[in-house]
């Protein structure tokens, strides 16, 4: 999907800058897995190689939407988001989930790595992640009481209530009732709940009070649903080379999407509702600007 709006100078280049200190702390989180061991080679691969970096990007500005202070902190976090991410993409592409070939302009890990390999490498993500958020309350950067929320705020949304979930729908879809609410709870589960995760993990980092909190887990859903949207859309009309993916798969794979449901035009209509709704709970923060700007690029995004 084209943007049919220009973004301001100032927001692409805060975006990039953001993206470059995500990548550097994830290299040197990276840093710590021994360089005899030789899944690091394909962790590295999968996780510095491309990607948007939205969910790290939006746990840190909604850090900084709510005043907070503690950026140092939010950084790992937001990185501990993007492990957790990468590893869902591993585990999705596999031959057993959706048999994709290319992730993020690569062969994705399994052609790259082999299946076995492939599956170590999302087993050792998905550890990372917690190890990340237990290693700042272990540093001393932030109290224990807190890490613990974080640990329960991203393990619920990645596991058998979520992400998890969400993929087993996903991968039943054909034997699902094609009716809206099906497909809502898939996108909730498989995309939203993590896009909700990012943003109550910056909102909690940053010392959000609990109205705020739970303000934002909202808008998160929200506008992950309408990430999700777009995601199927772009499927249908975007471009292989600027997705990094092959497209079309999911007509391929009979799933249920919303073009399938509703066409194009309605889902482009829904993603933009689902934006809008959560773009004003960003009223209960004092610095809304750089956030409604970020969730707005993740629906006109082409990529
Ligand atoms: C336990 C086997 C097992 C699997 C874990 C695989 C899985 C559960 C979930 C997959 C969930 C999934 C891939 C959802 C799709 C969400 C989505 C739109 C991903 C693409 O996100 P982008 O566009 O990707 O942000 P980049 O590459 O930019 O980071």
């Amino acid at each position: 999907m084209t943007s049919s709006k220009k973004r301001t100078i100032d927001f692409e280049s805060a975006l990039l800058r953001e993206r470059e200190s995500i990548d550097r702390r994830l290299g040197e989180l990276l840093e710590r897995i021994p360089e005899r061991l030789s899944i690091r080679e394909a962790i590295r691969y999968s996780l510095l190689g491309g990607g948007k970096r939205l969910r790290p990007v939006l746990c840190l500005w909604t850090h900084d939407a709510v005043g907070g202070r503690r950026r140092d902190v939010c950084l790992d976090v937001a990185c501990a988001l993007e492990t957790l991410h990468t590893y869902s993409l591993i585990h999705d592409d596999l031959p057993s989930m959706d048999n994709d070939d290319m992730r993020r302009g690569m062969p994705s890990s399994h052609r790259r790595f082999g299946e076995a390999m492939a599956i170590l490498t999302g087993d050792a993500l998905l550890a990372l992640s917690f190890e990340i958020l237990s290693g700042v309350a272990r540093e001393g950067r932030l109290e224990s009481g807190s890490a613990i929320e974080l640990v329960g705020i991203l393990s619920s949304a990645g596991g058998a209530g979520g992400l998890v979930t969400g993929q087993v729908m996903d991968l039943e879809s054909q034997k699902l009732p094609r009716r809206q609410e099906v497909v809502d709870e898939i996108h909730t589960k498989k995309t939203a709940l993590l896009i909700s995760a990012a943003m109550e993990m910056g909102a909690l980092v940053g010392g959000a009070d609990l109205a705020q909190r739970e303000a934002l887990k909202e808008a998160g859903i929200l506008a992950g649903r309408a990430f999700q949207i777009v995601d199927d859309i772009l499927d249908v009309v975007g471009e292989s080379h600027a997705l990094g993916k092959s497209r079309g798969k999911d007509e391929i794979l009979g799933k249920l999407t919303y073009p399938a449901l509703l066409g194009l035009e309605a889902s482009k209509k829904r993603a933009g509702e689902l934006v809008r709704r959560s773009k004003e709970l960003l009223g209960v923060v004092r610095r809304p600007e750089r956030l409604s700007e970020l969730l707005d690029y993740m629906v006109e995004r082409a990529s």
